[in-house]
């Protein structure tokens, strides 16, 4: 029934790499525990055969009990060939000034996000209600070692019926328009079918700096979203600044899943490594002929090792004099320094060819 199912998935759509690389007779080989397990970290690619990873891990220790299976996903989807190994390297004083490039970009939006999740808790694909209202009373005592602090001081808005950091539906969906908070999960389909969006909203939640650079999201895809965010010209700034933040939490006594061969664990395979999405706002009006279209754009930032989405964020079209969201594609198998300087290369041949059409 279930290579059936996958079989067929597999006919009809190419780029679903759980089915790509579904082999019955290494199902066949697992006990039946093991079967059960692996099913529910398939389940999203079943049931959403659009899927283009189609799996989300359940637990951390699942990418190296399932490797003969979810490698190959890995690899494939990552386009690594021989030897895997993530190294952490956040660079060195090589300086990513956008001035350099147009000082019209002195002001640029730039945001910088990792994910992480706790060792010591199911992933989220597999937490009970009890597991995440557990992991948020964690972090809130993690937050509350941030508050005097002057770079990081802020607060922590819940999502948790009865929390006594509860916000209204109103504050909640303004954080939402502001691209702030994320979107109600139990929307989405690819998250659901993977019970990562399970007992929402309970435990779920962000932490906002008071200047708005830091924000932490509680308790979405992965455990954590780290993110920070500014407008300028010097990309060092952004990476430093999520670096020291990454510090800062991390001494607050949380332990982070990591694979001695992928680096940072994440739900998702596509986030493996460092687990990082870099990107920058940038408008290419004759690129996306007024906003009007992003299909040449993405195949051109393919070939620059980028990829690129409206400015509201994944699934969204060109704004407004054709502002488009880019972003480094490589996440594993890559340090944090390669990355900025992926999208600040990116960025100067991006702009070279608007200038020139
Ligand atoms: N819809 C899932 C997610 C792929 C990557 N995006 C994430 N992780 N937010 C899929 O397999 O297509």
């Amino acid at each position: 029934m279930l290579t059936e199912q996958i079989c067929k998935i597999r006919q009809c759509h190419h780029d679903n790499l759980m089915a790509r690389h579904f082999d019955p007779a290494y199902f066949a080989s697992l006990s039946p525990a093991q079967q059960k397990r692996l099913q529910q970290i398939i389940l999203t690619g079943i049931e959403n055969p659009d899927s283009i990873m189609g799996a989300y891990a359940m637990h951390p220790e699942d990418y190296d009990l399932f490797q003969p299976y979810l490698d190959k996903m890995i690899r494939d989807y990552h386009n690594i060939k021989g030897e895997l190994k993530q190294v952490s390297d956040w660079g060195s004083d090589e300086r990513f000034d956008l001035r350099n490039i147009d000082p019209v970009l002195a002001n640029s939006s730039m945001r910088v996000r990792v994910g992480r999740n706790l060792a010591d808790f199911p992933l989220p694909g597999a937490m009970s209600k009890k597991d995440r209202l557990a992991f948020e009373k964690r972090m809130v005592g993690v937050f509350s070692g941030l508050v005097d602090s002057p770079d990081f001081g802020g607060r922590y808005l819940s999502l948790t019926p009865d929390s006594p950091y509860q916000i209204s539906e109103e504050q909640y969906q303004q954080l939402v328009d502001e691209h702030k908070m994320f979107k109600d999960m139990s929307a989405d389909p690819y998250l659901s079918a993977a019970g990562i969006s399970s007992d929402w909203p309970y435990g779920r939640g962000m932490y906002e700096s008071t200047d708005g650079q830091l924000i932490v999201w509680v308790g979405e895809e992965d455990h954590l979203r780290i993110m920070t965010m500014k407008r300028g010209a010097l990309l060092n700034d952004i990476f430093a600044r999520l670096r020291i933040s990454l510090d800062a939490i991390e001494r607050q006594g949380l332990v982070f899943a990591r694979s001695a061969t992928y680096g940072y664990v994440t739900s998702c395979p596509t986030n493996l490594g460092t687990g990082m999405r870099a990107s920058l706002h940038l408008e290419l009006p004759k690129l996306t002929k007024n906003g009007t279209t992003l299909e040449g754009l993405k195949q051109l930032t393919k070939t620059l090792g980028l990829s690129v989405r409206g400015a509201g964020g994944e699934h969204t079209e060109a704004g407004a004099g054709g502002l488009v969201d880019l972003s480094p594609s490589g996440r594993l198998q890559i340090t944090e320094e390669e990355i900025c300087r992926c999208l600040y290369e990116g960025i100067v041949a991006l702009r070279e060819i608007e200038q020139r059409s």
